[in-house]
């Protein structure tokens, strides 16, 4: 049988160094765009490199951009994928208020640039593409737990952005008969998530304050509830969804939801420390309680966690639940973490990663001040 073709725009994204793992064991050639930084952004991938001078090679990289079509329709026109999966975006909620013009060029007309150059080269009947979708659609509650058919309510210019992007995957399925679907995947998180999301900032700072490289941590909203689930369940769906039958949109959630203020407590907990929450608003605190970890020598009493007005969003979402029956049923998707289990892996990873900065700081470790 012919080895199958991905291309992966964002691979160097949390998601797309999963998908590509996923897809590498699956036998598939996998091609991702990454975009050229002055710095290497390529972290998360970095042990699937291979040197192009070896036979064999199945890890492929090519620079480009969601912001320049020439650039996506050459590649498609190289590559000639049977499967994309359109992950790349401005990602982050709160920074899509600080730019919103680029994240509409990225997230919303980016889709459209894919879609377009599939129909320029005719290959709108080979090619499957995976339209990476949010829970950020639904914004403004309407109805809960949020399914296909809850309306949008978008609430950023990142959700506006990506509801564009949504309706132009439809109207390609629909108009051009494209194998085309959208994930409205929920929230997912994993021990690569980027370090600004809340979950990232929370597990990384419980892990240094536990270990004393920290004083506390500042948080904007801890009344915020999303529906959190394991990026590595995730990314199965994704390939899921395009081999099912009929091209169609799917809901990816775990249907529950937790508050920030809860994950935080579960995180500080992984590692023997009760926290308490004392005030309201801007003045909310939190507090040790107890610590039945000997490992660390924390007072109970301190201050850990505070609140700061700066990571209020202007517009908020407020509760996210999906239902991903349909998922479920009609594609068999059985979720193998719960949120129990993504603490753990997120804090056992980020212990891991700050007992190496401790160890490098207690044993006077020097960095060179490349500015002197
Ligand atoms: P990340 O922020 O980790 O990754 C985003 C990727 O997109 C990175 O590779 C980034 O490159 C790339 N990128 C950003 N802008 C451009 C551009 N203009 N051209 C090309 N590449 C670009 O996101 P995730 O992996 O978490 O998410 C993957 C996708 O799924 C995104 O579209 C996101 O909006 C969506 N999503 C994510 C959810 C989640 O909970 N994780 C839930 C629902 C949807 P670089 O590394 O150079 O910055
Ligand atoms: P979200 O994720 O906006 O849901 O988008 P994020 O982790 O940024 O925020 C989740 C909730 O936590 C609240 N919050 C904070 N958020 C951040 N980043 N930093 C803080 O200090 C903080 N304090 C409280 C937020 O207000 C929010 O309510 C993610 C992204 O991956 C999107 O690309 C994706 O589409 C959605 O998930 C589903």
């Amino acid at each position: 049988m012919q080895k199958k073709i991905a291309l992966i725009t964002g691979v160097t994204g949390q998601d797309g160094a999963y998908l590509s793992e996923f897809l590498l064991k699956k036998g598939y050639d996998v091609h991702g765009i990454k975009r050229r930084s002055s710095l290497f952004n390529t972290d998360r991938i970095d042990h699937l490199y291979q040197d192009p001078h070896v036979d064999n090679q199945n890890f492929f990289l090519h620079y480009g951009d969601l912001t320049d079509s020439t650039n996506l329709t050459r590649i498609i026109q190289e590559v000639q994928p049977d499967e994309i999966y359109n992950l790349a975006a401005m990602s982050h909620v709160h920074v899509s208020f600080e730019m919103p013009e680029y994240t509409a060029n990225a997230d919303g007309i980016g889709t459209l640039r894919l879609l377009e150059a599939i129909r320029l080269l005719g290959m709108e009947k080979k090619i499957r593409i995976y339209q990476a979708s949010t829970s950020e659609l639904y914004g403004k509650v309407q109805e809960v737990p949020q399914t296909e058919t809850t309306p949008f309510y978008p609430r950023s210019p990142y959700a506006v952005a990506k509801m564009y992007a949504y309706w132009i995957t439809v109207n390609y399925r629909e108009a051009y008969g494209m194998y085309a679907c959208n994930g409205i995947l929920f929230n997912h998180e994993s021990p690569i998530r980027g370090e600004t999301f809340v979950t990232r900032k929370i597990t990384r700072a419980t892990s240094k304050i536990a270990l004393g490289l920290q004083e506390k941590i500042y948080l904007g909203n801890l009344d915020a509830k999303r529906d959190w689930g394991h990026a590595k369940d995730y990314i199965r769906m994704m390939w899921m969804i395009l081999q099912a039958e009929e091209a169609e949109d799917w809901v990816i959630a775990t249907g529950k939801t937790t508050t920030v203020r809860d994950f935080v407590k579960m995180c500080f907990g992984h590692v023997g420390i009760e926290l308490e929450f004392n005030g309201n608003g801007v003045n909310e605190k939190g507090i040790i309680k107890s610590c039945n970890n000997p490992k660390y020598q924390l007072e109970i009493g301190k201050e850990v966690i505070a609140v700061d007005e700066k990571y209020f969003r202007p517009t908020e979402v407020d509760l996210l639940i999906g239902d991903a029956s349909k998922a479920k049923e009609k594609l068999g998707w059985v979720p193998k973490h719960d949120l129990t289990s993504l603490v753990e892996d997120m804090m056992s990873s980020d212990i891991i990663l700050m007992e190496k900065q401790q160890y490098l700081k207690e044993g006077g470790h020097r960095i060179k001040n490349y500015f002197e």
